[in-house]
C-alpha cells in the first residue's frame, strides 16, 4: 500500500514539471522563430506554432546549414489568412541535448529563420555558429517526411515555387514547360547556346 502510494506520488510530481514550451513560427509576415533559442527538459513539449504564411520547423544538423538532421519535421505548415485555430506541431522533449532547428521554406534558413532547443554557448550548436553556418548555406533542403511530433490544425502543403532551385544540364530543345521549377525568369534564353550548340545552362 505504502509502495504504491509513493508511486503515484512520484507519477504525480513528474508530470507537474513537465511543461509546454512555446515558438511562435513566422507571425506579422516575418521570417524568424521567436524566441530563437529556449531550454527544455526531458518530458517538456516544445509546441511550434505557425502563424501566418508557409514555413516548416525542421530539426537541422549542427555545423551544416539548412540541413536536416532527421529528429523531427512538420514539414510545409502553410497557414490561411483567415485561419482561426493555428495549426501547431508538439515535438516531445526527450533530453536537454542541444538541437538545431530551421525553417525549410525558399531561404528562410539562409536569412535568420533558425533557433536553437538547449543552445550551448559556444560552438556548432549555439545559436550564433548555427545562424552562421546557415547564412552561408548554398541550399535550403527541406525533410522528406514529416516526422518526430504531432501536427495539428494543418493541412499538408508545398514548397513554395522558389523553395527548391535545381540547376542542372538539360538539352536545349527540350520544352521549357516546368514552370515550377523554373521560373520564368530564370528561363531567359540569352543566346548564350548558341555558339556551344545544344547544350546550355537552365537556371
Ligand atoms: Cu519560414
Amino acid at each position: 500500500m505504502h509502495f504504491s502510494k509513493t508511486v503515484a506520488l512520484v507519477a504525480q510530481a513528474g508530470a507537474a514539471f513537465a511543461a509546454i514550451k512555446n515558438v511562435n513560427v513566422g507571425g506579422n509576415k516575418q521570417l524568424v522563430f521567436a524566441p530563437t533559442s529556449i531550454t527544455a527538459n526531458p518530458g517538456d513539449t516544445v509546441r511550434f506554432t505557425f502563424l501566418d504564411q508557409n514555413h516548416t520547423a525542421t530539426a537541422g544538423t549542427p555545423g551544416q546549414g539548412c540541413k536536416p538532421g532527421g529528429q523531427f519535421n512538420s514539414g510545409f505548415v502553410n497557414v490561411a489568412a483567415n485561419a482561426g485555430t493555428k495549426p501547431t506541431f508538439d515535438v516531445a522533449v526527450t533530453s536537454t541535448q542541444p538541437q538545431v532547428v530551421y525553417c525549410a521554406q525558399a531561404q528562410h534558413c539562409q536569412v535568420g529563420m533558425v533557433m536553437v532547443i538547449n543552445p550551448s554557448a559556444t560552438g556548432a550548436t549555439s545559436l550564433a555558429a548555427y545562424k552562421a553556418v546557415s547564412a552561408k548555406a548554398k541550399t535550403n533542403t527541406p525533410a522528406k517526411a514529416v516526422n518526430g511530433g504531432v501536427l495539428k490544425n494543418a493541412t499538408p502543403a508545398k514548397a513554395a515555387k522558389k523553395a527548391r532551385r535545381t540547376f542542372e544540364r538539360r538539352p536545349c530543345f527540350e520544352p521549357q514547360t516546368d514552370k515550377n521549377r523554373y521560373p520564368s525568369f530564370f528561363s531567359i534564353d540569352f543566346g548564350w547556346n548558341k555558339p556551344f550548340g545544344h547544350t546550355r545552362w537552365h537556371g
